[in-house]
């Protein structure tokens, strides 16, 4: 298996990824069919967001059964199978552990309503008293508590209704979920993705449903009992983490994970959806990653993922002028730090955010945020725009294989609406052409394995208040040779041609290991959205 300095993982959207079985959702199936192509792009490890046996009203995120696979998703033996061929192309297989809560129609939940105290105490079922006590909004929206006449309590959800929290103090829930892992482990999954971990330990006496007095305990004994001292490459999804957070969590003792999400470079701000990206606040968020981590823990990498809005139309430009020159900007950038680079299904293609119909929409929350706007009466065209811009349906679109009908997703018509563009942007027309952005992608995985200096190089940003351009240098002496290896990357994040301060100490057209121009540049003059990396002996 790829160790974790090289390693990059491609995050699968089974749902939307490729269909096999002609019912408009992707499947297992459909993934095996498309490992060779995940082969040439040269990932190592493909994350797959939950394909358990699932209601989805949270597109999978509302486990009813850990242990089993989706019907509309295939079979567990089709799943195994999944492991059998990924691995004979050097490819392992990332699991999605959902801790936090599980679907109502869990056995678990299903239990605890029919009076089971055992599994009660495995949800947050609380009295009408507490429940006034303790105020709390589901992040989807609406009061996060949902009355149980049956029961006359009330349990803890804080995505969907359908989603309820799970107990972590208690010490049965934590010892079923380390079982969970390990029938994973027994069956050849090389990774895992912990969703929403830093909510599994909440504090009340705060009312916080993050980062509570237990949570860094639970995760040590989670990895003691289960993943930890095997290899296994882990992530947490932390929303809350910062860099003290980080560091635990991505502890070189390997005691906790291999590394965590975090957010702030995205500059999702308070309120999602009328955020704005703000470059200066992604400058600095990277470089203080990048060196709070150096040799302190580990980073992941990512500009998307199945929440977040298309990379290139939140980082870069999506108009067609510019959509690939910008792409393969925000992928040097990204791809030449130190961490473990993680690739959105799409993103190596430039798929782009679309414009939703209202009917058109399928993820719950933002169906749930629109009808809560439209009834504060937010103007209709702002309405329109936040959920063009942030909804997560944008990155929930069919994969673009071909120009052919359906994009090559399917024989028929999709779950969810396909992006229009997916005739001028698929996957046939990118690996055909060899300047495309596929290929850059494809040479940016290949470099990080060749240079030492992109797996283990200091990080240094250049000019951190420049609005308009991006500039880093990485520094990495070989402690063999003694030779030390810089790498510059210079970027004009504008549609402007701009003079770049730092292009003195290029060495020249021939030192340049990768650019987004057919031609290094050949003056400090950068053409719009011009980028360019070298290597200095
Ligand atoms: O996401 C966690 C989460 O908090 C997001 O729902 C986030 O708040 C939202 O996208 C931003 O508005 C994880 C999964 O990635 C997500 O798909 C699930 O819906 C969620 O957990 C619940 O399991």
């Amino acid at each position: 298996m790829t160790p974790l300095d090289s390693c990059v993982i491609y995050q699968i959207y089974p749902m939307s990824f490729q269909d096999s079985d002609g019912d408009g959702m992707g499947d297992i199936n459909g993934i095996r069919r498309r490992l060779g192509y995940l082969a040439e792009l040269g990932v190592d490890m493909l994350w797959l967001t939950p394909v358990y046996r699932s209601p989805k009203c949270d597109n999978g995120y509302d486990v009813a059964d850990y242990r089993d696979i989706d019907p509309a998703f295939g079979t567990l033996a089709e799943m195994e199978q999944l492991i059998r061929e990924a691995d004979a192309h050097g490819i392992g297989i990332m699991m999605d552990i959902v801790a936090n809560h599980t679907s109502i129609d869990h056995l678990w939940f299903q239990r605890a309503l029919a009076g089971d105290p055992h599994y009660q105490a495995f949800y947050v079922f609380r009295d009408l008293a507490f429940v006034e006590a303790h105020p709390l909004q589901s992040i989807f929206g609406g009061d996060a508590w949902q009355y149980l006449p049956a029961l006359d309590l009330y349990y803890l959800h804080n995505f969907d209704p359908g989603q309820a929290d799970l107990d972590w103090d208690n010490p049965a829930v934590r010892a079923a979920m380390a079982e969970v892992i390990n029938f994973w482990l027994d069956k050849g999954i090389r990774g895992f993705r912990f969703d929403v971990i830093d909510m599994v330990s909440k504090d009340w006496s705060r009312l916080a449903m993050s980062n509570g007095p237990q949570l860094h305990r639970y995760i040590r004994e989670l990895n003691d009992a289960s993943f930890g001292g095997k290899g296994i490459i882990t992530v947490g999804e932390t929303w809350g983490a910062d860099l003290p957070h980080m560091r635990s969590y991505s502890n070189p003792d390997g005691s906790e994970f291999s590394m965590v999400f975090n957010f702030e470079h995205l500059g999702l701000g308070a309120n999602k959806w009328s955020s704005h990206f703000d470059l200066l606040r992604f400058k600095q968020a990277m470089a203080r990653h990048q060196q709070g981590l150096h040799r302190q823990g580990w980073n992941s990498l990512f500009l998307g993922n199945h929440d977040l809005p298309r990379a290139v139309s939140r980082f870069g430009n999506d108009e067609p002028q510019w959509r690939e020159l910008s792409a393969k900007q925000w992928a040097m950038v990204l791809h030449l730090m130190q961490g473990t680079p993680f690739l959105y299904q799409g993103e190596e293609l430039g798929m782009t955010n679309r414009h939703w119909q209202p009917h058109e929409l399928r993820d719950v929350e933002a169906i749930n945020y629109r009808t809560s706007q439209q009834a504060k009466g937010l103007d209709p065209a702002e309405l329109a725009r936040r959920l063009d811009t942030m909804g997560r349906d944008n990155a929930r679109t069919p994969m673009q294989w071909e120009a052919g009908p359906q994009a090559g997703f399917s024989t028929v018509e999709p779950w969810i609406a396909l992006n229009d563009n997916y005739k001028e942007i698929n996957a046939a027309e990118q690996l055909a052409r060899p300047d495309s952005l596929f290929h850059c992608y494809r040479r940016l995985i290949a470099l990080r394995k060749a240079q030492p200096v992109i797996r283990h190089g200091i990080f240094e940003l250049l000019d951190p208040d420049d609005p308009q351009r991006i500039g880093y240098r990485r520094r990495y002496r070989d402690p063999v040779s003694g030779q030390t290896h810089v790498l510059l990357l210079l970027a004009n994040l504008t549609a402007t041609p701009l003079l770049m301060p730092h292009f003195d100490q290029a060495p020249g057209a021939n030192g340049l290991l990768i650019g987004n121009y057919p031609e290094a540049p050949t003056s400090a003059l950068f053409a719009p959205y011009q980028t360019a990396v070298w290597l200095l002996a």
